[in-house]
């Protein structure tokens, strides 16, 4: 045995190790993820989430979910190093039982409409491509009341829980929770550009709990007559809480942008993975020197950290995106760069 061996085995008995051992793996120049370029066409994921519906039902699966693992990082249920992501599936008569947590839940709807979630109290009943949030520690339910089932795209901050040690959980005990105000209360308190006089933040996250696709979509629409296109990202918008004019949830940035047909965007990397999902028209995206994935309404792709991006869009495209960028901007890590990719 060498020298060097010896002493670190004889070091290792006292749990001491040599960094300089591992320093280069673990200061690197530039992000060097695990996390991989993926994708998940719809017409290859709908069939086994539907199937999954004759599996288990809403209820004893507590949520009905195939999670989507990042083929970089399988077995640790992320889609990114930082985030979790999944499609869940409420089939009409369903409930998925009341509960809350440490770990921030968004949705983002794919297909269906009339199922609902209920969120500390109040109820929203979503259509495709609305933006759903269940802050850290709220009370949530979700049901289907309608003739169709309803598939969503959850996206949750469960990695950055783990790796802080900081998760709580707890059941309500009763499916759903009551409800305490009427539907459509927190929009219009909250979500009209006025907020009630002397009102006190209570969270971090925001009061408004859905931001319907509607209005999103024609604010995209209002500003193509209008906006100058940005070469990296066409028309982009963030959602926010209208309180602070932040992020709207503390750990989860969401956006929602819009590409018009044959648009190609230039190369833009930042050092936040996103996670895509189509929401109208198909086109391509390139990510890093790794893949090319041609998308269409429904599917969803992921773009690691620092992997030059660029999309071009065949038709009118409209592109939900969530990331960790709103936890790296806090800690002052967050760096972009546009068009150098
Ligand atoms: C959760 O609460 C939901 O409320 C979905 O719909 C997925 C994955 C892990 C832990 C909690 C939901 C989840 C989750």
């Amino acid at each position: 045995m060498t020298e060097r061996a010896a002493f670190y085995e004889e070091i290792g008995a006292r749990n001491l190790a040599p960094l300089w051992e591992v320093m280069a793996g673990l200061i690197t120049p530039e992000p060097a993820s695990a996390c991989r370029p993926a994708l998940w066409r719809w017409d290859e994921v709908r069939g086994p989430v539907m199937e999954s519906g004759g599996i288990i039902s809403a209820e004893e699966a507590e949520r009905r979910v195939l999670v989507l693992e990042n083929p970089g990082l399988r077995g640790t249920s992320r889609i990114t190093t930082s985030l979790y992501a999944g499609l869940q599936l409420v089939l009409p008569g369903e409930v998925a039982p009341a509960h809350r947590h440490s770990q921030s839940a968004l949705r983002f709807v794919v297909e269906g409409e009339g199922a609902y979630t209920a969120v500390e109290g109040e109820r929203t009943t979503m259509a495709e491509g609305d933006f759903v949030i269940t802050p850290h520690w709220t009370w949530h339910d979700h049901g289907n009341d309608s003739d169709r089932a309803m598939i969503w795209l959850d996206g949750l901050d469960i990695p950055m829980v783990q790796f802080f040690d900081a998760s709580f959980a707890e059941r309500l005990g009763d499916d759903r929770q009551p409800l305490s105000r009427p539907e459509g209360d927190s929009l219009a308190r909250y979500g009209q550009g006025l907020l009630p006089v002397d009102h006190e933040p209570g969270s971090l996250a925001s009061p408004v709990f859905n931001y319907p696709y509607a209005r999103s979509r024609e604010a995209l629409e209002a500003m193509r007559r209008q906006e100058a296109w940005d070469p990296c990202h066409g028309l982009k918008l963030r959602y926010a809480n209208p309180v602070d004019g932040g992020y709207a949830m503390p750990t989860i940035a969401a956006h929602l942008q819009l590409l018009p047909a044959g648009f190609e965007t230039a190369s833009y990397r930042a050092t936040d993975a996103a996670v895509f999902a189509v929401v109208e028209g198909s086109g391509k995206t390139r990510i890093g020197d790794e893949a090319v994935f041609s998308w269409g309404p429904r599917d969803i792709f992921v773009a690691p950290s620092w992997h030059g991006v660029r999309h071009s869009a065949a038709e009118d495209a409209v592109l939900f995106s969530f990331s960790d960028r709103v936890v790296q901007e806090k800690l002052g890590l967050w760096r972009e760069d546009r068009g150098n990719a």
